[in-house]
């Protein structure tokens, strides 16, 4: 799969990118050779208003870590972040981490993008817990977590580390059979979530199109930020 990530996007491509990405990948291999308690595309569908809730509920340890109040984490305040929970990652690692995530460049992590963040430090550190362990102490967040790594190794039925617009379609003839509709809506779904256009979902994508469609970046109009540099 080596080159598959250089095309550029969205998402800012880089070196350190690439090489967090290629980290998250391992790590969902990893995990995917657990297995998942998902049964159904149905039963991802159901989970999403209490994925939906959870997520919310994080808003206050966002608020909590974003010391200045001006709606961003920056940098040293993601550091004292990651001190404050425990969580282990060198200073190039917590880097790399902000820069995967800052999508709208800011140089800050917005709430969606630290929900992401924290998502993927989850994988990251624990790739083959089914049963969500508390030890980043986020007041249950971790089952959450879980919950959409779980929905993702669901989905990746090859367990290559990405859900590719096959197994997306797999998923939802699975369970739905004959509901054209429904079809219809994975397709867009799946076209929603594959930002690079590259024909494959990486959990990074996958979190954001979350993030999105339980609608915990409503604060944020699309991408009208007003800057232009
Ligand atoms: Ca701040
Ligand atoms: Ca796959
Ligand atoms: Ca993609």
């Amino acid at each position: 799969m080596g080159g598959a990530l250089t095309r550029s996007g969205s998402f800012r491509q880089g070196a350190p990118i690439a090489k967090l990405e290629e980290k998250m990948v391992g790590a969902m291999r990893k995990r995917a050779s657990v297995g998942s308690s998902m049964k159904s595309f149905n039963s991802i569908i159901m989970k999403f208003p209490k994925i939906d809730g959870s997520l919310r509920k994080c808003k206050t340890i966002f608020e909590e870590f974003d010391q200045d109040s001006n709606g961003a984490i920056d940098p040293e305040e993601l550091k004292h972040c990651f001190h404050k929970l425990e969580i282990s990652c060198t200073e190039d690692e917590i880097h790399d981490l902000f820069e995967a995530c800052d999508i709208n460049e800011d140089i800050g992590m917005r709430f969606n993008e630290f929900i992401v963040l924290l998502c993927l430090v989850y994988l990251l550190q624990h790739p083959t817990v089914m049963e969500a362990k508390s030890r980043m102490d986020l007041g249950g967040i971790e089952s959450t977590f879980e919950t959409l790594v779980d929905a993702f190794v669901f989905l990746d039925k090859n367990k290559d580390g990405y859900v590719s617009k096959n197994e997306m379609v797999y998923a939802i003839n699975e369970t739905t059979s004959g509901e054209r509709s429904s079809g219809r809506i994975a397709m867009k779904r799946f076209e929603e979530m594959d930002w690079d256009k590259n024909g494959m979902v990486s959990f990074k994508e996958f979190l954001f199109a979350f993030t999105r469609w339980v609608g915990i970046d409503d604060n944020e109009d699309e991408d009208e930020d007003g800057s232009n540099n």
